[in-house]
C-alpha cells in the first residue's frame, strides 16, 4: 500500500461539532468549541497521523450569511481554505438542519472538483429512524464520495470516517514529523483557552464583542515554576467590560481559572495566568483593530 498525505478542509454551518471532531480525530484538544455559533474565528491545522497516511486538517470557521467585518473575516477563511485542499470534509448536524448556511456550502463544493466526504454528526442525540431519512436527502444534494453518520462527541465512527478520508488522499509523503500535533502556538492557544471560557460562561451577545491578546508568555527558568502567561479580554463596550469582570470581579475569576486548569493540563506544567479587560471601541468592524487583535487579512 502506498503512503498517502494531504490537506483537508472541515467546512460546514456554525455549530455542527466541526472543532469538536477535530480534536477528537486528533485525540487533543488544538480547537476550542462552545455551544455557540461562531466560536471558531482562525483557521486552525491539526495533524492526524495513521499508519498508512498523514492527513493535515483545517478546522475553519462555519460558513454562513455573513453581516460585518469579523464574520466576513470568518466566512472568507472558510473559503480560502477550500480553495487549497485535497479533500473537503462537509460536517452537517444530524439533530437541527441549517438550511441557509447548508444551502451556501454545496454551492461553494460545487464550483471545486475535489472530493467531498460528508460527516452526519451528532448521531449520538438523533433516532435511528430519523437518520436514515436525513442521509437520504443529503445523498441527494451533492455528489459525495462519502457520507459517514459520527458523532464527535462519543467519538462512534470517527474512525470509520477516517478510512473513507484516508482512501481520497493522493499518494505522498508525510508533509510533517511523526510527533507535530498542530501548528498553533502555545501564545495562540493560551489566548483560544481564554476565549473559549467566554464563550461556555457568558450568556447572549458578549463573546461575539471578545477578543484575546496574550501579552506575555514566560516559560520558567527553573524546572517547577509556573509558566506565567499575561492575556488582556478586549471588548467594544464598557457595559461588556462589567459582564465579563462580574460581581465584585467573580466572573473573570471563573473565567482565569478554568482557562487555567485547561492550560496547565495542555502544557503539562504549572501556569499562572494573569486576565486583564479593556475596552476597545468597535474593534469588530474596524479593519485596522482587527488586524492588531489577531485577525490578519488573507494574502
Ligand atoms: N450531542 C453532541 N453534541 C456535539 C457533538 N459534536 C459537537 N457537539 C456540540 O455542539 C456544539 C458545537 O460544537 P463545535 O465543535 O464548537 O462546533 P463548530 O462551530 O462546528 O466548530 C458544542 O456544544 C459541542 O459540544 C456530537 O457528536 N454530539
Ligand atoms: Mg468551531
Amino acid at each position: 500500500m502506498p503512503f498517502r498525505s494531504g490537506f483537508a478542509a472541515i467546512v460546514g454551518a456554525p455549530n455542527v461539532g466541526k472543532s469538536t471532531l477535530l480534536n477528537k480525530m486528533l485525540g487533543e484538544k488544538v480547537s476550542i468549541t462552545s455551544h455557540k455559533p461562531q466560536t471558531t474565528r482562525n483557521r486552525v491545522q491539526g495533524v492526524v497521523h495513521r499508519p498508512g497516511s498523514q492527513m493535515v486538517m483545517l478546522d475553519t470557521p462555519g460558513i454562513h450569511p455573513a453581516k460585518g467585518s469579523l464574520n466576513r473575516y470568518m466566512v472568507e477563511v472558510a473559503d480560502a481554505t477550500l480553495a487549497d485542499v485535497d479533500l473537503i470534509l462537509f460536517v452537517v448536524d444530524a439533530s437541527k438542519p441549517s438550511p441557509e448556511s447548508e444551502a451556501l456550502v454545496v454551492e461553494k463544493l460545487k464550483s471545486r472538483v475535489k472530493p467531498v466526504v460528508l460527516a452526519v454528526n451528532k448521531i449520538d442525540i438523533v433516532e435511528k429512524e430519523a437518520l436514515l431519512p436525513i442521509l437520504d436527502s443529503w445523498s441527494k444534494a451533492h455528489d459525495f464520495h462519502a457520507l459517514v453518520p459520527v458523532s464527535a462527541r462519543t467519538g462512534l465512527q470517527v474512525d470509520a470516517l477516517l478510512n473513507r478520508m484516508e482512501e481520497l488522499l493522493p499518494e505522498g509523503p508525510p508533509y510533517f514529523p511523526e510527533d507535530a500535533l498542530t501548528d498553533m502556538t502555545e501564545r495562540f492557544l493560551a489566548a483560544e483557552l481564554v476565549r473559549e471560557k467566554v464563550f461556555r460562561l457568558i450568556e447572549q451577545e458578549v463573546p461575539y464583542a471578545v477578543a484575546v491578546t496574550v501579552e506575555s508568555f514566560e516559560e520558567p527558568e527553573k524546572a517547577g515554576r509556573p509558566v506565567r502567561v499575561s492575556a488582556v479580554i478586549h471588548v467594544e463596550k464598557d457595559s461588556q467590560k462589567g459582564i465579563i469582570i462580574g460581581k465584585a470581579g467573580a466572573m473573570l475569576k471563573k473565567i482565569g481559572t478554568q482557562a487555567r486548569k485547561d492550560l496547565e493540563r495542555m502544557l503539562g506544567a504549572r501556569v499562572f495566568l494573569e486576565l486583564f479587560v479593556r475596552v476597545e471601541k468597535n474593534w469588530t468592524t474596524d479593519p485596522k483593530a482587527l488586524r492588531r487583535l489577531g485577525y490578519e487579512p488573507l494574502a
